[in-house]
């Protein structure tokens, strides 16, 4: 399967979730090339910076996801970057997978809890699912591979 796939999580928003970045790419590449494995690596912190400069990664992450094929996306830590991302691949028609942990404590609802839980995710992104190009996928971390095999078998039959 020669397919490209741009995987997107939080790097400058928080680096919270990379263990479950990790386990995603591992998983990704069983079914294609994963543009984006840098974002994986533990040594990348949120301060860091790139020889290239900010320019040069936007530049080159415009670039790789305009190769791509299917855009999976790790959204349960808010990173301006990431919704950048998807906000273009939506313009790009890109086949799209986010993938929301609730578990996260990051709730879609109001419940009373003190102290109050974070908020959910973002309504731009829980709002663009369309039924065919944008799927949003509440998932734990422990099912995560079988999530992603129920996209990409889904995604061969189409
Ligand atoms: O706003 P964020 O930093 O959380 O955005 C993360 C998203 O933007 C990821 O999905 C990446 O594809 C992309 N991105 C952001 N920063 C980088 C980066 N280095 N290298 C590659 N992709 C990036 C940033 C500097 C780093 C050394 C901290």
């Amino acid at each position: 399967l020669g397919m490209n796939v741009y995987f997107c999580g939080s790097i400058r928003g928080g680096r919270d979730d990379v263990h479950v970045y990790l386990r995603i790419v591992n998983k990704l590449q069983s079914y294609g090339h994963v543009l984006t494995e840098h974002v994986t690596n533990p040594e990348l912190s949120d301060r860091g910076e790139d020889a290239t400069g900010d320019r040069g990664i936007h530049d080159r992450d415009v670039e790789w996801l305009r190769r791509s094929d299917v855009v999976v996306a790790e959204v349960t830590q808010p990173s301006l970057g990431v919704g950048y991302e998807l906000g273009h691949a939506v313009h790009m028609k890109k086949k799209i997978l986010c993938l929301f942990r609730p578990s996260s404590g990051r709730l879609d609802i109001k419940v009373i809890l003190t102290p109050p839980p974070p908020a959910g995710l973002s309504a731009m992104i829980r709002g663009a699912e369309d039924g065919e190009m944008f799927e949003v996928r509440n998932y734990s971390e422990d099912e995560v591979e079988n999530v992603l095999e129920e996209f990409f078998n889904k995604l061969k039959r189409s």
